[in-house]
């Protein structure tokens, strides 16, 4: 072992799990772990319910849905396995060819989030109309993209669930119409995503905090590994898809000149989440502007823009669709899709300038 590396290990005693595993050991059980110094997701949820009176609901519906790790491992796995990544004759709503996994990953969030009984209905990217759940007369609407970046799934790139939480606004005994969740994304109340990725990551945005954590198999738990979270003013990177840049806006054409004459990296892993993760830790920004092909963009205002921007705004970044603020807009319907620009506010703002020249 070199010498750089014993001494980044030195603290580390030689009964120590991880060294155990690199001296070619075995992990003998989770007792032998050394138990983590840093809290995990449900004693932060606790705390912020103490200190910010986040409702014991909120805590709820986020710990139902940090129970995806193992179910996503799973399928994914089962997919590869069986070479079931291949497309199923469904489409959604808006009109892309749905993967099995989409469905499987819509079916468990259903279930995980009926049984917090706090949800009265969940929208999903994956099922074209509002999903009504057991307990009519629970206080919350879950909106979710259960799957973002399906289509990494066969060449094993990194996959996200983008999750927002709305109160429900109308009397509890009232059937819930689908005019009663299309609301501005600044009703959110909480929204995250989980990266399934190199490592598997839950980061959440309420009102006062954008807490990162990180998945621990032996402890089937996530850890906070990224308190407090706030995005860098400016980065290194942005990510797009250029090889539609001929159709873009000409004022895209001019802000990506004017990233490359900044000589910015261009990181586009075709998954959502995961090119925002980069930015929410590094700075950066993401766009998907207009097309021919898609005149109001591909993202959908709902299931991921307004996920995004809600956590992006509280950690100090920006979201727009280049004429207003994402959480300010009114939604027409469902899957409704923008032209969406979300990252560091250093930026956007130029971007924006040059928008609205
Ligand atoms: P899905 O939710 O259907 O995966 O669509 C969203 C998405 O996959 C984003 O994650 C990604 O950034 C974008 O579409 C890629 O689109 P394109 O292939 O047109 O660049």
């Amino acid at each position: 072992m070199n010498a750089k590396l014993r001494k980044s290990f030195s603290n580390l005693t030689t009964d120590t799990p991880f060294l155990k595993i690199y001296n070619g050991g075995t992990m003998s059980s989770v007792t032998d772990r050394i138990p983590h110094q840093a809290p995990l997701l449900g004693q932060v949820l606790q705390e912020e319910q103490a200190n910010y009176s986040i409702p014991a609901a909120i805590s709820a519906i986020i710990q139902a849905l940090a129970t995806s790790p193992n179910f996503m491992q799973h399928a994914v796995i089962q997919t590869m396995l069986e070479k079931e990544g291949k497309p199923v004759d469904s489409f959604n709503a808006t009109g892309d060819r749905q993967q099995k996994l989409d469905l499987l990953a819509h079916d468990f969030f259903v279930k995980a989030l009926d049984n917090t009984q706090e949800v009265c209905a969940i929208i999903s990217e994956e099922a074209d109309s509002l999903v009504p759940l057991t307990h009519s007369q629970a206080p919350y609407i879950v909106a979710m993209d259960p799957l973002d970046g399906s289509a990494n799934v066969p060449i094993n790139g990194p996959i996200g669930t983008l999750f927002s939480i709305y109160p429900r606004r109308t009397a509890p005994d009232t059937p819930l119409q689908e005019a009663d969740v299309l609301v501005p994304g600044h009703q959110q109340v909480a929204a995250g995503y989980i990266l399934y990725s190199t490592a598997i990551v839950l980061v959440y945005a309420t009102p006062h905090r954008v807490h990162g954590f990180t998945y621990d198999p032996d402890i089937n738990d996530f850890v906070l590994t990224h308190p407090s979270i706030y995005m860098p003013e400016s980065g290194l990177t942005y990510a797009l898809n250029h090889s539609y840049l001929n159709n873009f806006p000409h004022y895209i054409q001019n802000y990506i000149a004017y990233c490359r004459r900044q000589e910015l990296s261009c990181r586009y892993t075709g998954a959502l989440v995961a090119d925002f993760h980069r930015h929410l830790l590094e700075g950066g920004i993401y766009l998907y502007p207009p097309t021919l092909k898609r005149p109001n963009g591909k993202l959908r205002l709902m299931f991921e823009c307004n996920v995004l921007a809600f956590i992006a705004e509280q950690a100090g970044g920006m979201a727009s669709d280049g004429k207003q603020p994402i959480l300010q807009i009114m939604p027409r319907s469902l899957h409704q899709c923008v032209p969406f620009y979300i990252g560091s506010k250093g930026m956007i703002q130029p971007l924006l300038a040059l928008a609205n020249k």
